[in-house]
C-alpha cells in the first residue's frame, strides 16, 4: 500500500461502546457481577453490553453524518449559526475544557476489578487518543488510598540518611526552593506493572482502553534527584539504594537502586505536561523512575532516605513480585519490558467499511527506545513494518502506523515490538513457557485482535 498512491476514501471506523459506558452503567455491571474475579470482569463486561449499559451516546455513535449521495449537502448549503452569528467571549473560561463532544472519552474504571473506589484505578483511553502525549485530566490512576489535593506551600521534601554517615547533610526543601533549582523536562511513559494482568490466564477484557491502558506518557519537568543527593553529601560509596516515601495514606514506600540516581535518570518532579502536576498524579512532587513500573514513581512524595541495602518494603514483598511456574515469587523486576498494542483497529471498534485502514498504536521499552515494530494481520504468520512517528525518545511512547487494504476476511491483527537493547516482545506461548499463566505483573505479550467479517474487533489469544 506504501507503494500506492494515497487512498481516496479511508474506510469508516465506529468507536468502542467501552467508550461510552457512563458512571451509571458501571454501577449496574457492578452490582449484577458475582463469581470468580477473571470471570467475573469477563460476564461483567458482557452484562453492560446486553443489558444496555452500555450507554451508546447518539451524538458521538453519529460521528459520521454522511454526505447525501445525491448532492446538495445542506451541511454546507445552509449556512450554520457559527458563520452568521457572534462566537463566545474570551476567558469564557479561565481554564479551556475539550469540545463537549468529546466528552465520552474518559478515563474509566473497570466494572468489579476493585473492591473500593479509593484503592481501585482508572484506565486512559488509548483507543481515543494521537500522537505520544497522554492529556493530563486522561491521565491512567492507580491510588492505594485515594488521592490528595495537598497545599503545596506545607508541602516538605526531606533527605535523610539510613546512618548518620549515609548524607553528611540531612536536608528538607519547601516545592518553592526545589523549583529554583536546575531543573530537565523530558517525556516519559508510566506503565503500571499489572498493566494487562487481567489477561494473563485468559481474555478477560474487551478494548485497549482496560487491556493497556495502565499507561500514560508525559513531559515531566523537575529536579535530578542527584543534584539533591549532591547538596545533601550522600556517600555513594556505601549509599548504594534509596528509599521513596510518599506523604498518602497508602504508606508507599518503594527502593531504587542508586545506579538509576547516579546517572541522572530519576528525578523530583513537580510539572506535567506544562503545567505542575495533576494532584491523582501526586501534585505537588512525584518521582520520576524512568522505564521503571509505575508503583516506584511515588506520587506526594515527602521523604528519601540513602542505605546502603533494599528496604523489602511491603509493596516489594508482598505485593509487586511475580508469581514463577514453580510457585516462587520474583522480587525486584522493576523494568517494564518492550510492548506495544494496535490502537485502531482494536477491540469493540467496528470497521464499517472494506478498503484503507490506517493501523495504528504504541510502542514503548523500559530499557530504551523501540527501534522498530512489526504488523501482522494473520495472527504472525507475516509481518511488515510498521512506520515509526518521531520523535522517537527513550522510555517514552512511541507512535507507530501501517496501511493497511481491508478485503473484508477475518483478520488477526498484531504489532511485536523490538527496543534497541534487542529485545523482542514475545508472543503468549513465549512468555508463558517461562513465567506460567497465574502472575499479575509484566505481562508485555503482544496482543491479538481479532476483525470479524462483519467489522466487529474483538479481544482474542492465540495458543
Ligand atoms: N504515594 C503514592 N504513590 C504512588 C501510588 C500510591 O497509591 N500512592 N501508586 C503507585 C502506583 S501502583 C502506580 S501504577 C502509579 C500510578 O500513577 P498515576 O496515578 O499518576 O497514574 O503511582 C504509584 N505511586
Ligand atoms: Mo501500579
Amino acid at each position: 500500500m506504501t507503494d500506492d498512491l494515497p487512498p481516496q476514501q479511508p474506510g469508516r471506523v465506529r468507536k468502542a461502546p467501552e467508550s461510552f459506558l457512563d458512571r451509571s452503567g458501571i454501577q449496574a455491571v457492578h452490582r449484577e457481577a458475582r463469581s470468580g474475579r477473571r470471570d467475573f470482569i469477563r460476564s461483567a463486561f458482557a452484562a453492560a453490553a446486553a443489558g444496555g449499559a452500555a450507554v451508546a451516546a447518539p451524538a458521538a455513535l453519529a460521528q459520521a453524518n454522511p454526505v447525501p449521495a445525491d448532492g446538495g449537502d445542506p451541511n454546507i448549503l445552509k449556512l450554520p449559526e457559527h458563520s452568521t452569528g457572534l462566537g463566545q467571549p474570551v476567558v469564557t473560561d479561565g481554564y479551556g475544557m475539550p469540545s463537549k463532544y468529546e466528552r465520552n472519552v474518559q478515563r474509566r474504571q473497570s466494572p468489579g476489578l476493585t473492591q473500593t473506589n479509593q484503592a481501585s484505578v482508572s484506565f486512559a483511553p488509548l483507543q481515543s487518543l494521537f500522537g505520544i502525549v497522554t492529556p493530563s485530566g486522561l491521565h491512567f490512576e492507580r491510588h492505594h488510598q485515594g488521592w490528595w489535593d495537598i497545599d503545596p506551600s506545607k508541602h516538605r521534601l526531606m533527605l535523610n540518611g539510613s546512618d548518620d554517615k549515609m548524607l553528611r547533610r540531612p536536608m528538607v526543601f519547601t516545592v518553592d526552593e526545589l523549583m529554583r533549582l536546575p531543573s530537565v523536562s523530558r517525556f516519559h511513559f508510566i506503565e503500571c506493572g499489572a498493566n494487562t494482568g487481567m489477561e494473563w490466564g485468559n481474555v478477560a477484557v474487551p478494548t485497549c482502553q482496560y487491556t493497556h491502558g495502565m499507561i500514560s506518557c508525559s513531559e515531566f519537568t523537575g529536579v535530578p534527584l542527584k543534584v539533591l543527593l549532591d547538596m545533601a553529601g550522600a556517600d555513594y560509596k556505601r549509599g548504594r539504594f534509596v528509599l521513596a516515601e510518599g506523604a498518602d495514606g497508602s504508606s508507599m514506600t518503594r527502593t531504587i537502586p542508586m545506579e538509576q540516581v547516579e546517572n541522572g535518570e530519576v528525578f523530583v518532579a513537580y510539572g506535567q505536561n506544562g503545567e505542575m502536576l495533576r494532584p491523582e498524579n501526586g501534585y505537588p512532587l512525584r518521582l520520576v523512575v524512568p522505564g521503571v513500573q509505575g508503583v516506584s514513581w511515588v506520587k506526594y512524595l515527602r521523604r528519601i532516605e540513602v542505605g546502603d541495602q533494599p528496604y523489602g518494603a511491603k509493596d516489594e514483598v508482598l505485593h509487586y513480585v511475580d508469581l514463577m511456574p514453580g510457585g516462587l515469587h520474583r522480587q525486584y523486576t522493576s523494568i517494564q519490558e518492550v510492548k506495544s498494542v494496535v490502537t485502531t483497529p482494536s477491540g469493540g471498534q467496528v470497521l464499517l467499511d472494506r478498503g484503507y485502514h490506517q493501523i495504528s498504536g504504541l510502542a514503548w521499552s523500559g530499557r530504551g527506545k523501540v527501534r522498530r515494530v512489526d504488523v501482522s494481520v494473520d495472527g504472525g504468520r507475516n509481518w511488515r513494518q510498521a512506520r515509526l512517528q518521531g520523535p522517537v525518545m527513550d522510555k517514552c511512547l512511541t507512535r507507530f502506523a501501517l496501511d493497511w487494504v481491508w478485503d473484508g476476511k477475518p483478520a488477526l491483527v498484531q504489532s511485536r515490538a523490538t527496543d534497541d537493547t534487542g529485545h523482542v516482545q514475545p508472543t503468549y506461548r513465549q512468555l508463558r513457557a517461562v513465567r506460567g499463566s497465574r502472575s499479575i505483573y509484566h505481562n508485555n505479550a503482544i496482543q491479538t485482535w481479532l476483525v470479524q467479517e462483519n467489522g466487529e474487533v474483538k479481544n482474542v489469544q492465540l495458543s
